[in-house]
């Protein structure tokens, strides 16, 4: 069993919600706080706690990172269960990183951080509170390409020195980049299973159905929730041996092998069959 932070951007590519779903109903995982991060986070904070409702979770608490980053032309898919705009009273006050710090610190056993949007709120916890992240199990991020071609990922690059400093810190940082996360998926023949997902399944499915419509595609990248399993284990994600490194490039971050010590490490290859099955089965399990 892992204590887990979630910071996230759900919203916008619907493979966050999943995540969350994933989080919440995962027999191994016990989901401590939900954190939002980019453009109208309490929008998003107020998605996650309505999702958390329909699987009646009622214990999270929920809070909303700095508005505003430089938002993307992503296309939206959380719009269709909550209007883009509201803000639920039930958001928590406190500022995010006092969240996760509180989180961290009271935790019987070390806490894993799981950011899969932007990493400004996970860099900023380990600005601000460093003696708190020390703390943590490790950081799971999902984000960065690691490819000679060396194109822009919307993680990464929304805040590419928040990304860096993240992968840095020192301690176990563990990656799955765009790479290899984008070949876990889900498809629209996928949609009445994700129906069934018990009290959040109709929303599940609005969602994705949306999203498959507006990108005008019958599939979509499950990059959030496969790379979060590495908190786990390597069943999903298998990871590569060397400590890696990551600088900034051209407003791009750059993997390569490490000089020093280092705790980066990142995923290589995954078994997508297998992690379809995985997601499905977990967002089925009972409320
Ligand atoms: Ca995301």
């Amino acid at each position: 069993m892992i204590s887990l932070i979630l910071d996230t951007d759900l919203g916008d590519d619907v493979d966050d919600v999943f995540a969350l779903a994933y989080a919440a109903r995962h027999p191994r995982i016990n989901l401590r706080a939900v954190t939002t991060v980019l453009g109208d986070t309490r929008w998003r904070a107020a998605l996650a706690l309505r999702l958390l409702d329909e699987m009646g979770v009622d214990d999270v608490p929920v809070a909303a990172g700095a508005p505003g980053g430089e938002v993307n032309t992503v296309t939206l898919s959380g719009d269709v269960v909550v209007p883009p705009g509201t803000d639920d009273p039930r958001c928590d006050a406190r500022a995010v990183t006092d969240v996760m710090a509180d989180v961290i610190a009271s935790a019987a056993q070390p806490v894993w951080l799981a950011t899969i949007g932007p990493a400004t709120n996970a860099a900023r916890l380990l600005a601000e509170r460093p003696e708190v992240a020390e703390g943590l199990a490790g950081i799971v991020m999902m984000g960065g390409r690691h490819e000679p071609a060396f194109p822009r990922e919307h993680n990464f690059g929304t805040n590419p020195t928040a990304a860096a400093a993240v992968c840095n810190r020192g301690g176990k940082v563990l990656v799955g980049d765009y790479v290899v996360t984008c070949q876990a998926q889900l498809r629209r023949d996928d949609l009445p299973r994700v129906r069934q997902a018990p009290g959040v399944g109709d929303s599940l499915a609005l969602m994705l159905e949306t999203y498959f419509d507006r990108r005008q595609r019958d599939w979509t990248s499950m990059y959030d929730p496969v790379a979060l399993t590495l908190a786990l284990d390597e069943t999903f994600l298998s990871l590569d041996p060397t400590p890696m490194h990551a600088d900034v490039v051209d407003g791009q971050v750059r993997f390569a092998p490490a000089d020093g010590p280092s705790g980066l490490r990142l995923a290589n290859s995954i078994d997508t069959d297998a992690f379809h099955d995985e997601l499905l089965s977990v967002i089925e399990r009972p409320a």
